[in-house]
């Protein structure tokens, strides 16, 4: 059995995930609008591995016998201005959403809860991997500056990093 303590800390990290999902999904439509298709698939599928990693934060709180709460979730923002503030928001959500994750893992740490604290490793490593994405694409976007004709490629180089993700 798990403490109401890790129990609460998971349900707002399955929160947190959830939300994740929202925020990439309005992403996609907001690239969609503006012609960046490629850019749109990847923050779809984003959508999706969000969603999966809200999942399996749940699916373990249930395993552990705790009881999962599906929330409401924030309206995620709809206008991004230019791919580069969209992906520096990207950024940004993934440090908040690391240093979520870092605070979980020092409760279990502080819990003596080492199931807990084992299984969110996984999370620890995907969170070194969303982060890194999120800069190599800015560092695209900052390499292409103002040449317009370079966005036609990096919209077709992010749609490529969708397949390029290792799987799970
Ligand atoms: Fe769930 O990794 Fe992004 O937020």
């Amino acid at each position: 059995m798990m403490s109401e303590n890790i129990e609460n800390a998971l349900n707002k990290q399955i929160r947190i995930e959830a939300e994740s999902s929202q925020i990439y999904l309005s992403m996609a439509c907001w690239a969609e609008s503006k012609g960046f298709e490629g850019v749109a698939e990847f923050m779809f599928a984003q959508a999706d591995e969000e969603r999966e990693h809200m999942l399996r934060l749940l699916r373990y709180l249930i395993e552990r016998g705790g009881s999962a709460v599906v929330s409401e979730l924030s309206k995620p923002p709809s206008d991004f201005t230019s791919p580069k503030a969209m992906f520096e928001k990207v950024l940004k959500h993934e440090i908040f959403v690391s240093e979520s994750i870092n605070d979980l893992v020092s409760i279990t740490f502080d819990e003596k809860d080492f199931a807990t604290h084992n299984f969110l490793q996984w999370y620890v490593a995907e969170q070194i991997e969303e982060e890194a994405t999120a800069r190599n694409i800015l560092d695209k976007i900052n390499l292409i500056g103002d040449d317009k004709s370079g966005f036609y490629l990096f919209d077709k180089d992010v749609r490529a990093m969708i397949a390029q993700k290792p799987m799970e």
